[in-house]
Order: structure tokens, then sequence, then C-alpha cells
């Protein structure tokens, strides 16, 4: 017999249509990660997630970037070992119901001034379904620049954006290091064809290096990319 005409295989199908397509406790946990606040040394990120199904306590697990550590963390308590950070819920947030939102916020030492954000996000042990945030991406974080001379690093972008970005760069004209050009503009086209951004010291009457911080904004655009930040440090010729 020839199943596809069996009244019970029919029948069988016809039951199978009628189910829902994502059967209770089949529901994904998904997770964000936003950096929503880049000072150099330290940012603060925004994690979100929303579990697929209902729990009364909580553990939010990932890896950190290389050198990053975390010093405080809201709305959450947390432990790290290495690279390896584990969020915990406090006394009153352990209930979370299927489908809605936990928010919780990070603060990081970021020495290395690295905004790349973590690979991958666990909740409960189990891998979310994870949408890191794009990110503006500096060729180095510290560059040497001479005084008197000039120095290069390259920008690009971690993914297309669906609206071109303009990319600010601090072009105050006092500074002991001076960036330019003062924009930079990626498209769909050439988002990860790296744009030269050149840091220029003017001779100047004192005897230090200054460590000039040269902030990656994004200005326009979308979607939006997380801020890099890029330290110039002067290399004294008096
Ligand atoms: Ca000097």
């Amino acid at each position: 017999m020839k199943f596809w005409k069996s009244p019970a295989a029919i029948a069988l199908g016809a039951i199978l249509l009628l189910l829902p397509s994502a059967p209770a406790g089949a529901l994904v946990t998904s997770a964000t990660y936003t950096m929503n606040a880049n000072w150099g040394f330290g940012f603060q990120a925004l994690i979100t997630v929303t579990p697929g199904v209902s729990v009364t306590s909580w553990t939010i697990e990932f890896d950190a970037a290389d050198q990053q550590a975390v010093t405080n963390a809201f709305y959450a308590g947390f432990t790290q070992t290495g690279r390896h950070v584990t969020l915990t819920n406090r006394s009153f947030n352990g209930s979370v119901a299927a489908g809605s939102t936990l928010n919780v916020g990070i603060q990081f030492n970021n020495p290395a001034l690295i905004n790349v954000p973590p690979p991958s996000i666990t909740f409960n042990g189990q891998p979310a379904a994870y949408s890191p945030q794009p990110y503006i991406l500096a060729s180095a974080g510290h560059v040497a620049v001479p005084e008197g001379g000039s120095a290069t690093f390259g920008v690009t972008l971690s993914q297309p954006p669906t609206q071109n970005v303009v990319v600010t760069t601090p072009g105050g004209s006092t500074a002991a290091v001076v960036a330019s050009p003062a924009t930079l503009t990626f498209t769909a086209a050439n988002w990860n064809v790296p744009q030269t951004v050149t840091l220029t010291s003017p001779e100047d009457a004192d005897a230090t290096g200054q460590a000039v911080y040269v902030p990656l904004n994004q200005q326009t655009g979308r979607p939006f990319y997380a801020t890099d930040v890029v330290i110039a440090d002067q290399i004294d010729n008096d």
C-alpha cells in the first residue's frame, strides 16, 4: 500500500496540520548584547534574555574579550574566572516567564580597548539564539604618534550596514594629537574595506607624551554599531 493513499496517513496529516508550529516548551531562548557606553578603558553593556521556558532562577554565561574584567553588574550577581563570566539572578528577579524579557547590565574594565561582543551566550547552561551587536572596528587599540609626525590606523565595520553609516573621529585642533578625516562613510559596498585615519601630533613645548582618546562614534545610519576607542600615545621629542 502506498502510504499517501492510506486514510490513516491522511488523517495523521490533518492532525499534524492542526498542531501549533512551535509547541509550548519548544520556544527558543534568545539573547542580545549591546555596548551602550564606551569610555576607552571601560564600558557598560546591556544583556537581554527572552527565555523560551519559564524559570525560577537563572545563570547567564559568556566569555569576555581578552583582559576584560567585570567590575559591576546591575540586576545580577557576577563571578569571573579567566575570561568566563557567570551572572546569576538576584533574590528579586529569579522568576522570568517564557517570552518575557530579562535585562542585565554589566560594567567592565577594558585595558586592551576591545569592543567586540562575546561570541555566544548561554542561559541556564543552554546556548541562546544570540544576536551580537554590530561594532566599529579599529585596527589597533593604541597607536604611537611621534611628536611633530603622524601615524595611521584603519577602520571597518563588523557587518554591512542597511543604511549608510557615518562614523566621526574627534577633530579638536588644540589636542596633542589630531585625527583626520573628521568623518568616515561606510556603505553596503565598502563596509569591510579599511578606511585610514591619520593621527598628527604638532610640535609642543612640553617634555611629556600625552595620551589622547580617539573615540569612533556612529552618527547616522543603521543598524547601530558599538563605539570603538583608540588611544593615541604621543611620543614626546623635547
Ligand atoms: Ca613635547
